[in-house]
Protein backbone atom coordinates (compact mmCIF):
# COMPACT_ATOMS: atom_id res chain seq x y z
CA UNK A 1 0.00 0.00 0.00
CA UNK A 2 2.79 2.12 1.72
CA UNK A 3 4.80 1.76 -2.44
CA UNK A 4 1.70 2.45 -4.04
CA UNK A 5 1.08 5.48 -2.60
CA UNK A 6 4.49 6.81 -2.95
CA UNK A 7 4.22 6.16 -6.41
CA UNK A 8 0.77 7.61 -6.91
CA UNK A 9 2.39 10.75 -5.39
CA UNK A 10 4.99 11.07 -7.33
CA UNK A 11 2.93 10.88 -10.71
CA UNK A 12 1.04 13.92 -9.39
CA UNK A 13 4.13 15.97 -8.05
CA UNK A 14 5.60 15.52 -11.34
CA UNK A 15 3.01 16.65 -13.42
CA UNK A 16 2.90 19.92 -12.42
CA UNK A 17 5.01 21.57 -14.68
CA UNK A 18 4.14 23.91 -17.13
CA UNK A 19 4.14 24.06 -21.15
CA UNK A 20 4.48 27.08 -23.02
CA UNK A 21 1.56 26.12 -25.07
CA UNK A 22 -2.00 27.85 -24.48
CA UNK A 23 -5.63 26.61 -25.46
CA UNK A 24 -8.75 28.88 -26.28
CA UNK A 25 -12.00 27.16 -25.74
CA UNK A 26 -14.78 26.89 -28.45
CA UNK A 27 -12.40 28.03 -31.41
CA UNK A 28 -14.74 28.14 -34.47
CA UNK A 29 -16.72 30.66 -32.08
CA UNK A 30 -13.87 33.35 -32.38
CA UNK A 31 -12.49 35.62 -34.69
CA UNK A 32 -10.68 33.01 -37.06
CA UNK A 33 -8.88 32.62 -40.43
CA UNK A 34 -8.76 29.15 -42.12
CA UNK A 35 -5.18 28.26 -42.68
CA UNK A 36 -6.52 24.68 -44.29
CA UNK A 37 -6.10 23.82 -48.06
CA UNK A 38 -2.87 22.93 -49.13
CA UNK A 39 -0.06 22.85 -47.63
CA UNK A 40 3.94 22.49 -48.78
CA UNK A 41 5.65 19.67 -48.18
CA UNK A 42 9.08 18.12 -47.76
CA UNK A 43 9.29 14.41 -46.40
CA UNK A 44 12.29 13.80 -43.95
CA UNK A 45 12.68 10.97 -43.00
CA UNK A 46 16.29 11.18 -41.74
CA UNK A 47 15.00 14.94 -40.00
CA UNK A 48 17.53 16.35 -42.06
CA UNK A 49 16.04 20.03 -42.11
CA UNK A 50 15.97 19.64 -38.07
CA UNK A 51 19.16 18.27 -36.76
CA UNK A 52 22.79 19.18 -38.70
CA UNK A 53 24.88 16.59 -39.62
CA UNK A 54 26.44 16.18 -35.68
CA UNK A 55 22.70 15.10 -35.00
CA UNK A 56 22.20 18.74 -32.95
CA UNK A 57 18.85 20.57 -33.64
CA UNK A 58 19.41 23.54 -36.68
CA UNK A 59 19.23 27.00 -36.37
CA UNK A 60 18.44 26.98 -39.84
CA UNK A 61 16.45 24.47 -40.74
CA UNK A 62 13.32 24.00 -42.99
CA UNK A 63 11.77 26.02 -41.18
CA UNK A 64 13.71 29.16 -42.33
CA UNK A 65 11.43 28.40 -45.41
CA UNK A 66 15.08 29.30 -47.38
CA UNK A 67 15.22 27.92 -51.36
CA UNK A 68 18.07 28.69 -53.56
CA UNK A 69 18.15 32.53 -55.04
CA UNK A 70 21.21 32.29 -57.24
CA UNK A 71 23.20 30.50 -58.84
CA UNK A 72 25.75 29.36 -56.62
CA UNK A 73 22.78 29.25 -53.33
CA UNK A 74 23.85 25.67 -51.65
CA UNK A 75 20.40 25.54 -49.95
CA UNK A 76 19.28 22.18 -50.64
CA UNK A 77 15.13 22.51 -50.17
CA UNK A 78 12.24 24.39 -51.80
CA UNK A 79 8.75 24.05 -49.99
CA UNK A 80 7.22 26.18 -53.17
CA UNK A 81 8.59 23.71 -55.75
CA UNK A 82 7.67 20.61 -53.96
CA UNK A 83 4.46 18.67 -53.13
CA UNK A 84 1.45 19.54 -51.41
CA UNK A 85 -1.19 18.05 -49.14
CA UNK A 86 -4.58 18.72 -47.82
CA UNK A 87 -5.24 19.64 -44.75
CA UNK A 88 -7.21 18.42 -42.59
CA UNK A 89 -6.18 15.36 -43.41
CA UNK A 90 -3.68 12.56 -42.75
CA UNK A 91 -0.71 11.45 -45.43
CA UNK A 92 -1.37 8.24 -45.56
CA UNK A 93 -4.62 8.42 -47.40
CA UNK A 94 -3.31 11.05 -49.85
CA UNK A 95 -0.34 9.83 -51.38
CA UNK A 96 0.25 6.20 -51.70
CA UNK A 97 3.97 6.55 -51.26
CA UNK A 98 3.19 7.86 -47.88
CA UNK A 99 0.88 5.12 -47.49
CA UNK A 100 3.39 3.11 -44.60
CA UNK A 101 5.06 5.95 -43.64
CA UNK A 102 6.46 6.71 -40.36
CA UNK A 103 8.61 9.98 -39.75
CA UNK A 104 8.65 13.31 -40.70
CA UNK A 105 7.18 15.68 -42.99
CA UNK A 106 7.46 19.04 -43.43
CA UNK A 107 4.29 21.14 -43.80
CA UNK A 108 4.63 25.21 -45.20
CA UNK A 109 1.85 27.36 -45.52
CA UNK A 110 2.56 31.26 -46.84
CA UNK A 111 -0.77 33.34 -46.53
CA UNK A 112 -1.08 36.90 -46.49
CA UNK A 113 -2.58 38.75 -43.26
CA UNK A 114 -3.11 41.49 -42.32
CA UNK A 115 -3.73 41.89 -38.51
CA UNK A 116 -5.84 43.85 -36.77
CA UNK A 117 -4.53 46.99 -34.72
CA UNK A 118 -4.39 45.96 -30.98
CA UNK A 119 -5.46 42.12 -31.42
CA UNK A 120 -3.51 38.75 -30.06
CA UNK A 121 -2.93 36.62 -32.76
CA UNK A 122 -3.02 32.93 -31.63
CA UNK A 123 -2.21 29.51 -34.25
CA UNK A 124 -4.30 27.04 -33.08
CA UNK A 125 -3.92 23.46 -34.74
CA UNK A 126 -6.75 21.08 -33.98
CA UNK A 127 -4.75 17.85 -33.97
CA UNK A 128 -1.59 16.95 -35.40
CA UNK A 129 0.13 12.64 -35.30
CA UNK A 130 2.36 12.86 -33.05
CA UNK A 131 5.08 15.01 -32.41
CA UNK A 132 5.00 18.80 -33.77
CA UNK A 133 7.12 21.52 -33.61
CA UNK A 134 5.74 24.96 -34.74
CA UNK A 135 7.56 27.65 -36.26
CA UNK A 136 6.03 30.92 -37.34
CA UNK A 137 8.08 33.51 -40.06
CA UNK A 138 10.57 31.63 -39.38
CA UNK A 139 11.09 31.21 -35.58
CA UNK A 140 10.03 28.70 -33.44
CA UNK A 141 7.05 28.83 -31.50
CA UNK A 142 6.61 25.52 -29.64
CA UNK A 143 6.06 21.84 -29.53
CA UNK A 144 3.80 19.41 -28.92
CA UNK A 145 3.10 15.68 -28.28
CA UNK A 146 -0.01 13.56 -28.86
CA UNK A 147 -1.82 12.85 -32.00
CA UNK A 148 -5.67 13.52 -31.07
CA UNK A 149 -5.97 16.93 -28.95
CA UNK A 150 -5.76 20.49 -29.64
CA UNK A 151 -3.20 23.17 -29.21
CA UNK A 152 -2.25 26.80 -29.54
CA UNK A 153 0.78 29.32 -29.59
CA UNK A 154 0.58 32.94 -29.52
CA UNK A 155 2.47 34.65 -32.22
CA UNK A 156 1.15 37.94 -31.96
CA UNK A 157 5.10 39.45 -31.77
CA UNK A 158 5.84 37.25 -34.64
CA UNK A 159 3.26 38.53 -36.93
CA UNK A 160 4.30 40.68 -40.39
CA UNK A 161 1.95 43.24 -41.69
CA UNK A 162 0.97 41.28 -44.61
CA UNK A 163 3.30 38.30 -46.10
CA UNK A 164 3.24 35.15 -43.72
CA UNK A 165 4.17 31.83 -43.17
CA UNK A 166 3.83 29.03 -40.94
CA UNK A 167 5.89 25.50 -40.97
CA UNK A 168 5.26 22.55 -38.70
CA UNK A 169 7.64 19.78 -38.49
CA UNK A 170 4.90 16.52 -37.47
CA UNK A 171 6.41 13.28 -36.46
CA UNK A 172 4.39 10.20 -36.45
CA UNK A 173 7.29 7.85 -35.92
CA UNK A 174 5.45 5.06 -32.81
CA UNK A 175 8.16 5.24 -29.84
CA UNK A 176 8.14 2.79 -26.89
CA UNK A 177 7.58 5.74 -24.06
CA UNK A 178 4.80 7.19 -26.14
CA UNK A 179 0.98 7.63 -25.63
CA UNK A 180 0.11 5.38 -27.08
CA UNK A 181 3.11 2.69 -27.20
CA UNK A 182 4.79 1.22 -30.31
CA UNK A 183 1.43 -1.74 -30.15
CA UNK A 184 -1.61 -0.96 -31.51
CA UNK A 185 -4.31 -2.29 -33.48
CA UNK A 186 -4.97 0.81 -35.57
CA UNK A 187 -3.86 2.97 -38.57
CA UNK A 188 -1.06 5.27 -37.57
CA UNK A 189 -2.52 7.93 -39.53
CA UNK A 190 0.45 10.90 -40.00
CA UNK A 191 0.00 14.60 -40.63
CA UNK A 192 -1.99 17.68 -39.70
CA UNK A 193 -5.14 15.72 -39.00
CA UNK A 194 -7.50 18.24 -37.81
CA UNK A 195 -8.21 22.19 -38.90
CA UNK A 196 -5.51 25.10 -38.19
CA UNK A 197 -7.04 28.51 -37.79
CA UNK A 198 -5.24 32.11 -36.69
CA UNK A 199 -7.24 33.26 -33.79
CA UNK A 200 -7.63 37.28 -33.82
CA UNK A 201 -8.65 37.90 -29.78
CA UNK A 202 -8.86 41.39 -28.01
CA UNK A 203 -5.59 41.94 -25.44
CA UNK A 204 -7.90 40.64 -22.84
CA UNK A 205 -9.90 37.68 -23.91
CA UNK A 206 -12.40 35.03 -22.84
CA UNK A 207 -10.03 32.35 -23.13
CA UNK A 208 -11.65 29.63 -21.33
CA UNK A 209 -14.96 28.49 -19.73
CA UNK A 210 -16.63 25.54 -17.56
CA UNK A 211 -20.42 25.47 -17.54
CA UNK A 212 -22.47 22.01 -16.25
CA UNK A 213 -24.94 21.33 -13.54
CA UNK A 214 -23.87 20.84 -10.34
CA UNK A 215 -22.96 17.21 -9.70
CA UNK A 216 -25.73 15.55 -8.42
CA UNK A 217 -28.12 18.03 -8.74
CA UNK A 218 -30.80 19.60 -11.67
CA UNK A 219 -30.98 22.43 -10.94
CA UNK A 220 -27.75 24.38 -10.16
CA UNK A 221 -25.68 25.24 -12.91
CA UNK A 222 -21.76 26.54 -11.90
CA UNK A 223 -18.57 26.97 -13.25
CA UNK A 224 -16.05 28.94 -14.26
CA UNK A 225 -15.00 31.77 -16.80
CA UNK A 226 -11.15 32.16 -17.41
CA UNK A 227 -9.83 35.69 -18.68
CA UNK A 228 -6.86 36.54 -20.19
CA UNK A 229 -4.64 39.39 -20.58
CA UNK A 230 -4.20 42.23 -18.15
CA UNK A 231 -8.06 43.24 -17.36
CA UNK A 232 -8.21 40.81 -15.34
CA UNK A 233 -10.37 41.99 -12.72
CA UNK A 234 -13.28 43.30 -14.79
CA UNK A 235 -15.75 42.07 -14.81
CA UNK A 236 -17.95 39.50 -17.03
CA UNK A 237 -21.43 38.45 -17.96
CA UNK A 238 -23.03 35.06 -18.29
CA UNK A 239 -26.41 35.12 -20.39
CA UNK A 240 -28.77 32.41 -20.88
CA UNK A 241 -31.74 33.98 -22.27
CA UNK A 242 -34.15 31.09 -22.47
CA UNK A 243 -33.25 30.64 -18.89
CA UNK A 244 -33.64 34.86 -17.89
CA UNK A 245 -29.76 34.18 -16.66
CA UNK A 246 -28.02 37.55 -16.76
CA UNK A 247 -25.38 37.36 -14.10
CA UNK A 248 -22.61 39.58 -13.71
CA UNK A 249 -19.15 37.79 -12.44
CA UNK A 250 -16.37 39.64 -10.79
CA UNK A 251 -13.24 37.31 -11.30
CA UNK A 252 -10.76 36.85 -8.85
CA UNK A 253 -6.75 37.93 -9.64
CA UNK A 254 -6.10 35.63 -12.19
CA UNK A 255 -8.77 36.06 -13.93
CA UNK A 256 -10.84 33.23 -12.98
CA UNK A 257 -14.73 34.32 -12.72
CA UNK A 258 -16.41 31.29 -10.63
CA UNK A 259 -20.31 31.35 -10.32
CA UNK A 260 -23.31 29.28 -9.19
CA UNK A 261 -26.47 30.06 -10.22
CA UNK A 262 -30.04 28.35 -9.01
CA UNK A 263 -32.43 27.39 -12.10
CA UNK A 264 -34.43 24.79 -13.37
CA UNK A 265 -33.08 24.30 -16.99
CA UNK A 266 -35.10 21.72 -19.46
CA UNK A 267 -32.42 18.18 -18.65
CA UNK A 268 -30.70 17.11 -22.05
CA UNK A 269 -31.52 13.25 -22.42
CA UNK A 270 -31.51 11.54 -25.74
CA UNK A 271 -35.17 11.72 -26.29
CA UNK A 272 -34.85 15.61 -26.11
CA UNK A 273 -31.48 16.61 -26.55
CA UNK A 274 -32.41 20.29 -25.55
CA UNK A 275 -29.59 22.59 -25.90
CA UNK A 276 -29.55 26.37 -24.28
CA UNK A 277 -27.71 29.34 -26.45
CA UNK A 278 -25.48 31.18 -24.17
CA UNK A 279 -22.67 33.88 -24.27
CA UNK A 280 -20.21 35.08 -22.16
CA UNK A 281 -19.55 38.71 -22.25
CA UNK A 282 -16.31 40.47 -20.89
CA UNK A 283 -15.01 44.16 -21.33
CA UNK A 284 -13.45 43.67 -24.91
CA UNK A 285 -14.65 40.01 -25.70
CA UNK A 286 -18.03 37.92 -26.38
CA UNK A 287 -18.10 34.29 -27.05
CA UNK A 288 -21.24 32.20 -27.55
CA UNK A 289 -22.19 28.72 -27.52
CA UNK A 290 -24.65 25.91 -27.40
CA UNK A 291 -24.55 24.58 -23.64
CA UNK A 292 -26.96 21.31 -22.49
CA UNK A 293 -27.47 20.37 -18.92
CA UNK A 294 -28.18 17.04 -17.48
CA UNK A 295 -27.16 15.02 -14.86
CA UNK A 296 -24.76 11.59 -14.53
CA UNK A 297 -24.40 9.57 -11.71
CA UNK A 298 -24.31 5.75 -10.47
CA UNK A 299 -26.27 4.26 -7.71
CA UNK A 300 -25.24 0.86 -6.92
CA UNK A 301 -25.11 -1.22 -9.64
CA UNK A 302 -27.37 2.07 -11.80
CA UNK A 303 -26.23 4.53 -14.27
CA UNK A 304 -28.74 7.57 -13.54
CA UNK A 305 -29.39 9.93 -16.32
CA UNK A 306 -31.27 13.03 -15.04
CA UNK A 307 -31.57 10.83 -11.66
CA UNK A 308 -33.10 7.90 -13.78
CA UNK A 309 -31.47 4.19 -14.77
CA UNK A 310 -30.60 4.59 -18.25
CA UNK A 311 -29.00 0.96 -19.80
CA UNK A 312 -26.55 2.19 -22.88
CA UNK A 313 -27.12 0.61 -25.98
CA UNK A 314 -23.84 1.72 -27.35
CA UNK A 315 -21.11 1.01 -30.33
CA UNK A 316 -17.46 1.32 -30.57
CA UNK A 317 -15.91 3.88 -33.54
CA UNK A 318 -12.45 4.11 -34.57
CA UNK A 319 -11.82 7.79 -36.38
CA UNK A 320 -11.79 6.93 -39.72
CA UNK A 321 -13.54 8.58 -42.34
CA UNK A 322 -16.34 6.33 -44.03
CA UNK A 323 -16.68 8.78 -46.99
CA UNK A 324 -12.54 9.44 -47.52
CA UNK A 325 -11.29 6.08 -45.81
CA UNK A 326 -8.25 8.00 -43.84
CA UNK A 327 -9.00 9.89 -40.96
CA UNK A 328 -12.59 11.90 -40.15
CA UNK A 329 -12.90 15.14 -39.29
CA UNK A 330 -15.40 16.59 -41.39
CA UNK A 331 -18.62 17.35 -40.47
CA UNK A 332 -19.75 15.14 -42.90
CA UNK A 333 -17.66 12.49 -41.81
CA UNK A 334 -19.84 13.00 -38.27
CA UNK A 335 -23.02 12.92 -39.94
CA UNK A 336 -22.87 9.77 -42.01
CA UNK A 337 -21.07 7.69 -38.76
CA UNK A 338 -24.10 9.18 -36.84
CA UNK A 339 -26.64 7.94 -39.16
CA UNK A 340 -25.47 4.31 -38.85
CA UNK A 341 -25.12 4.50 -34.72
CA UNK A 342 -29.00 5.91 -34.83
CA UNK A 343 -30.19 3.19 -37.25
CA UNK A 344 -28.61 0.57 -35.18
CA UNK A 345 -31.22 1.72 -32.28
CA UNK A 346 -27.76 3.59 -30.18
CA UNK A 347 -28.25 6.00 -27.68
CA UNK A 348 -24.64 5.69 -27.00
CA UNK A 349 -21.08 5.61 -28.51
CA UNK A 350 -17.59 4.47 -27.60
CA UNK A 351 -14.96 7.00 -29.20
CA UNK A 352 -12.16 4.96 -29.18
CA UNK A 353 -8.96 4.73 -28.82
CA UNK A 354 -8.11 8.02 -28.45
CA UNK A 355 -9.90 11.86 -27.81
CA UNK A 356 -11.95 12.14 -31.31
CA UNK A 357 -12.41 15.40 -33.46
CA UNK A 358 -15.17 17.60 -31.98
CA UNK A 359 -17.73 17.58 -34.59
CA UNK A 360 -18.50 14.20 -33.91
CA UNK A 361 -19.11 15.38 -30.32
CA UNK A 362 -21.41 18.34 -31.29
CA UNK A 363 -23.46 16.43 -34.17
CA UNK A 364 -23.65 13.48 -31.33
CA UNK A 365 -25.11 16.16 -28.86
CA UNK A 366 -27.25 17.48 -30.81
CA UNK A 367 -28.41 14.19 -31.86
CA UNK A 368 -29.15 13.16 -28.02
CA UNK A 369 -25.76 10.35 -28.41
CA UNK A 370 -24.24 9.98 -25.13
CA UNK A 371 -20.44 9.16 -25.34
CA UNK A 372 -17.29 7.59 -23.89
CA UNK A 373 -14.32 9.63 -24.85
CA UNK A 374 -10.90 7.77 -23.57
CA UNK A 375 -7.21 8.63 -24.17
CA UNK A 376 -4.72 6.40 -25.69
CA UNK A 377 -3.35 4.83 -22.84
CA UNK A 378 -3.50 1.21 -24.75
CA UNK A 379 -2.19 -2.08 -24.01
CA UNK A 380 1.51 -2.40 -22.25
CA UNK A 381 2.64 1.61 -22.05
CA UNK A 382 5.36 2.08 -19.61
CA UNK A 383 3.97 1.91 -16.27
CA UNK A 384 7.31 3.36 -14.83
CA UNK A 385 8.17 5.76 -17.12
CA UNK A 386 7.80 9.23 -15.68
CA UNK A 387 7.35 10.85 -19.03
CA UNK A 388 5.23 8.71 -20.29
CA UNK A 389 2.89 9.46 -17.08
CA UNK A 390 3.21 12.96 -17.77
CA UNK A 391 2.34 12.52 -21.65
CA UNK A 392 -0.93 10.65 -20.56
CA UNK A 393 -1.60 13.52 -17.90
CA UNK A 394 -0.96 16.34 -20.10
CA UNK A 395 -3.25 14.18 -23.10
CA UNK A 396 -6.32 13.78 -20.37
CA UNK A 397 -5.84 17.37 -19.74
CA UNK A 398 -6.38 18.56 -23.07
CA UNK A 399 -8.95 16.17 -23.74
CA UNK A 400 -10.69 17.51 -20.51
CA UNK A 401 -9.92 21.45 -21.32
CA UNK A 402 -11.30 21.09 -24.94
CA UNK A 403 -14.82 18.81 -23.84
CA UNK A 404 -15.82 19.17 -21.01
CA UNK A 405 -19.12 20.95 -21.68
CA UNK A 406 -20.05 18.92 -24.14
CA UNK A 407 -23.62 17.37 -21.50
CA UNK A 408 -23.68 14.40 -23.94
CA UNK A 409 -20.02 13.35 -22.86
CA UNK A 410 -20.42 11.34 -19.33
CA UNK A 411 -17.52 9.10 -19.30
CA UNK A 412 -13.59 9.61 -19.43
CA UNK A 413 -11.85 6.64 -19.94
CA UNK A 414 -8.11 6.12 -18.41
CA UNK A 415 -6.98 3.02 -20.45
CA UNK A 416 -7.85 0.08 -22.93
CA UNK A 417 -6.88 -3.26 -21.51
CA UNK A 418 -4.02 -2.71 -19.48
CA UNK A 419 -2.04 -5.94 -17.67
CA UNK A 420 -2.41 -5.88 -13.97
CA UNK A 421 0.63 -4.75 -11.68
CA UNK A 422 1.82 -2.28 -9.22
CA UNK A 423 2.97 0.31 -10.92
CA UNK A 424 -0.02 0.07 -13.52
CA UNK A 425 -1.78 0.55 -10.95
CA UNK A 426 -0.50 3.65 -9.71
CA UNK A 427 -0.02 5.30 -13.05
CA UNK A 428 -4.22 4.66 -13.69
CA UNK A 429 -5.06 5.55 -9.89
CA UNK A 430 -3.07 8.97 -10.52
CA UNK A 431 -4.70 9.85 -14.05
CA UNK A 432 -8.12 8.93 -12.50
CA UNK A 433 -7.63 11.26 -9.26
CA UNK A 434 -6.41 14.20 -11.79
CA UNK A 435 -9.74 13.61 -14.55
CA UNK A 436 -12.22 13.85 -11.12
CA UNK A 437 -10.07 16.86 -10.03
CA UNK A 438 -10.25 18.31 -13.80
CA UNK A 439 -13.58 17.44 -13.98
CA UNK A 440 -15.71 16.32 -10.84
CA UNK A 441 -19.43 16.07 -13.18
CA UNK A 442 -18.37 13.08 -14.99
CA UNK A 443 -17.95 9.55 -14.08
CA UNK A 444 -14.21 7.50 -14.70
CA UNK A 445 -14.13 4.32 -16.67
CA UNK A 446 -11.52 2.44 -18.14
CA UNK A 447 -11.55 -1.09 -20.57
CA UNK A 448 -10.73 -3.57 -18.40
CA UNK A 449 -10.14 -7.44 -18.97
CA UNK A 450 -11.90 -10.41 -17.09
CA UNK A 451 -10.65 -13.70 -14.78
CA UNK A 452 -12.29 -17.23 -15.80
CA UNK A 453 -12.53 -19.91 -13.69
CA UNK A 454 -14.13 -22.52 -15.56
CA UNK A 455 -17.63 -21.06 -16.59
CA UNK A 456 -17.12 -18.40 -13.93
CA UNK A 457 -16.10 -15.23 -14.74
CA UNK A 458 -15.15 -12.20 -12.86
CA UNK A 459 -14.73 -8.82 -12.27
CA UNK A 460 -11.99 -8.32 -10.44
CA UNK A 461 -9.76 -6.00 -11.52
CA UNK A 462 -7.94 -4.21 -8.53
CA UNK A 463 -8.41 -1.02 -10.69
CA UNK A 464 -12.13 -1.27 -10.33
CA UNK A 465 -12.05 -0.11 -6.89
CA UNK A 466 -11.23 3.03 -8.28
CA UNK A 467 -13.77 3.41 -11.50
CA UNK A 468 -16.99 4.66 -11.19
CA UNK A 469 -18.04 2.33 -13.83
CA UNK A 470 -16.18 -0.64 -15.12
CA UNK A 471 -15.51 -1.13 -18.42
CA UNK A 472 -14.37 -4.91 -19.87
CA UNK A 473 -13.75 -6.32 -22.91
CA UNK A 474 -13.96 -10.08 -23.95
CA UNK A 475 -14.08 -11.75 -27.00
CA UNK A 476 -16.31 -14.80 -26.53
CA UNK A 477 -16.45 -17.38 -29.88
CA UNK A 478 -13.81 -15.13 -31.41
CA UNK A 479 -9.82 -15.40 -29.17
CA UNK A 480 -11.39 -17.50 -26.43
CA UNK A 481 -13.93 -20.61 -26.70
CA UNK A 482 -17.11 -20.78 -28.81
CA UNK A 483 -19.88 -18.72 -29.60
CA UNK A 484 -22.31 -20.91 -27.79
CA UNK A 485 -19.64 -21.29 -24.26
CA UNK A 486 -20.98 -17.58 -23.65
CA UNK A 487 -24.20 -18.59 -22.62
CA UNK A 488 -22.93 -21.33 -19.62
CA UNK A 489 -20.94 -18.53 -18.09
CA UNK A 490 -21.75 -17.15 -14.76
CA UNK A 491 -21.06 -13.44 -13.73
CA UNK A 492 -19.44 -12.53 -10.84
CA UNK A 493 -18.75 -9.11 -9.48
CA UNK A 494 -16.38 -8.08 -6.79
CA UNK A 495 -17.64 -4.73 -7.13
CA UNK A 496 -21.39 -2.95 -6.52
CA UNK A 497 -20.81 -0.74 -9.40
CA UNK A 498 -21.99 -0.74 -13.10
CA UNK A 499 -20.51 -2.85 -15.80
CA UNK A 500 -20.25 -2.03 -19.62
CA UNK A 501 -19.27 -4.41 -21.96
CA UNK A 502 -16.69 -1.87 -23.91
CA UNK A 503 -15.78 -4.64 -26.21
CA UNK A 504 -17.18 -7.49 -27.87
CA UNK A 505 -17.03 -9.54 -31.62
CA UNK A 506 -15.46 -10.83 -34.43
CA UNK A 507 -14.56 -10.22 -37.80
CA UNK A 508 -16.53 -10.86 -40.66
CA UNK A 509 -15.64 -9.98 -44.53
CA UNK A 510 -19.13 -9.02 -45.80
CA UNK A 511 -20.20 -10.63 -48.44
CA UNK A 512 -18.44 -13.87 -47.38
CA UNK A 513 -21.12 -16.45 -46.51
CA UNK A 514 -20.97 -19.98 -45.25
CA UNK A 515 -21.72 -22.22 -41.95
CA UNK A 516 -21.21 -20.06 -38.93
CA UNK A 517 -18.34 -22.59 -37.93
CA UNK A 518 -16.49 -21.00 -40.93
CA UNK A 519 -14.39 -17.92 -40.02
CA UNK A 520 -14.63 -14.75 -41.87
CA UNK A 521 -18.39 -15.47 -42.82
CA UNK A 522 -21.10 -13.03 -41.63
CA UNK A 523 -22.08 -16.02 -40.13
CA UNK A 524 -19.40 -16.79 -37.62
CA UNK A 525 -20.04 -12.99 -36.88
CA UNK A 526 -24.25 -13.40 -36.72
CA UNK A 527 -23.53 -16.37 -34.49
CA UNK A 528 -21.17 -14.52 -32.26
CA UNK A 529 -23.75 -11.71 -31.74
CA UNK A 530 -26.55 -13.80 -31.11
CA UNK A 531 -25.13 -15.85 -28.59
CA UNK A 532 -23.21 -12.42 -26.76
CA UNK A 533 -26.67 -11.14 -26.41
CA UNK A 534 -28.05 -14.25 -24.84
CA UNK A 535 -25.66 -13.94 -22.75
CA UNK A 536 -25.84 -10.11 -21.96
CA UNK A 537 -29.15 -10.60 -20.81
CA UNK A 538 -28.08 -12.58 -17.50
CA UNK A 539 -25.55 -10.41 -16.59
CA UNK A 540 -27.50 -8.72 -13.42
CA UNK A 541 -25.14 -5.09 -13.37
CA UNK A 542 -24.81 -4.91 -16.48
CA UNK A 543 -25.81 -1.14 -17.63
CA UNK A 544 -24.53 -1.03 -21.08
CA UNK A 545 -22.13 -2.34 -24.15
CA UNK A 546 -20.55 -0.95 -27.17
CA UNK A 547 -19.91 -3.89 -29.64
CA UNK A 548 -16.39 -4.16 -31.51
CA UNK A 549 -16.72 -2.55 -33.84
CA UNK A 550 -19.40 0.20 -36.08
CA UNK A 551 -17.29 0.06 -39.58
CA UNK A 552 -14.44 -2.19 -40.07
CA UNK A 553 -11.32 -0.18 -40.02
CA UNK A 554 -7.45 0.02 -40.99
CA UNK A 555 -4.64 -1.51 -38.61
CA UNK A 556 -1.40 -3.17 -39.76
CA UNK A 557 -2.32 -5.98 -37.56
CA UNK A 558 -4.03 -7.00 -40.27
CA UNK A 559 -2.45 -9.16 -43.34
CA UNK A 560 -4.28 -11.50 -43.94
CA UNK A 561 -4.57 -11.70 -47.95
CA UNK A 562 -8.47 -11.18 -49.71
CA UNK A 563 -10.12 -11.50 -46.08
CA UNK A 564 -8.20 -8.60 -43.84
CA UNK A 565 -5.83 -6.75 -46.49
CA UNK A 566 -4.83 -4.40 -43.15
CA UNK A 567 -8.63 -3.84 -42.21
CA UNK A 568 -9.99 -5.16 -38.86
CA UNK A 569 -13.29 -6.89 -40.14
CA UNK A 570 -14.84 -6.79 -37.11
CA UNK A 571 -16.88 -3.84 -38.30
CA UNK A 572 -20.69 -4.63 -38.45
CA UNK A 573 -20.65 -2.85 -41.55
CA UNK A 574 -18.34 -2.36 -44.31
CA UNK A 575 -15.69 0.29 -45.42
CA UNK A 576 -18.08 0.37 -48.94
CA UNK A 577 -20.71 1.13 -46.55
CA UNK A 578 -22.28 -2.89 -46.65
CA UNK A 579 -24.21 -4.02 -43.23
CA UNK A 580 -23.21 -7.29 -42.81
CA UNK A 581 -25.82 -9.91 -40.74
CA UNK A 582 -24.66 -9.16 -37.22
CA UNK A 583 -25.28 -5.48 -37.72
CA UNK A 584 -29.22 -6.52 -37.70
CA UNK A 585 -28.84 -9.17 -34.82
CA UNK A 586 -27.26 -6.03 -32.67
CA UNK A 587 -30.16 -3.69 -33.77
CA UNK A 588 -33.06 -6.05 -33.04
CA UNK A 589 -31.57 -6.42 -29.29
CA UNK A 590 -31.22 -2.80 -28.98
CA UNK A 591 -34.93 -1.57 -30.15
CA UNK A 592 -36.59 -4.89 -28.03
CA UNK A 593 -35.20 -3.28 -25.26
C1 LIG B 1 -9.20 -5.29 -28.41
C2 LIG B 1 -8.72 -3.90 -28.51
C3 LIG B 1 -9.07 -3.27 -29.83
C4 LIG B 1 -8.78 -4.26 -30.95
C5 LIG B 1 -9.69 -5.46 -30.76
C6 LIG B 1 -9.44 -6.57 -31.79
O1 LIG B 1 -9.34 -5.83 -27.38
O2 LIG B 1 -9.16 -3.09 -27.45
O3 LIG B 1 -8.31 -2.10 -30.00
O4 LIG B 1 -8.94 -3.71 -32.21
O5 LIG B 1 -9.45 -6.02 -29.50
O6 LIG B 1 -10.01 -6.50 -32.85
O7 LIG B 1 -8.68 -7.47 -31.49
Amino acid sequence: MMTKICLILFFLIVSASSAQQTFIQNVTARDITELNGYWKIIIDPYENGFFNYRYQESPNGYFKNESPKTKSDLIEYDFDSSDSLLVPGDWNTQKESLFFYEGTVWYKKSFNFSPKKDKRIFINIGAANYNSVVYFNGDKVGSHTGGFTPFAFEVTDKIDEDENFAVIKVDNKRVRQGVPTLNTDWWNYGGITRDVYLVETPPTFIRDYFIQLKPYSTNIIEGWIQLDGVDLNKSVTLSIPELNINEIITPANNGLAKFSLKSNPVLWEPNNPYLYDISIRSLSDTVKDMIAFRSIKTNGTDILLNNKPIFLKGISIHEESPITHGRASSIEDALKTLEWVKELGCNFIRLAHYPHNENIIRQAEKMGILVWSEIPVYWTILWDNIETYRNAEHQLMEMISRDKNRANIIIWSVANETPRGEERLAFLTSLIIKAKELDPTRLVSAATELTYEGNVVTLDDPLCDYLDVIGANEYIGWYSRTAEEAQLLEWKSNFNKPLIISEFGGGALYGLHGDKETRWTEEFQENIYINQIAMLKNIPFLKGTTPWILFDFRSPRRPLPKIQDFYNRKGLISTEGNKKKAFYILKNFYEEN
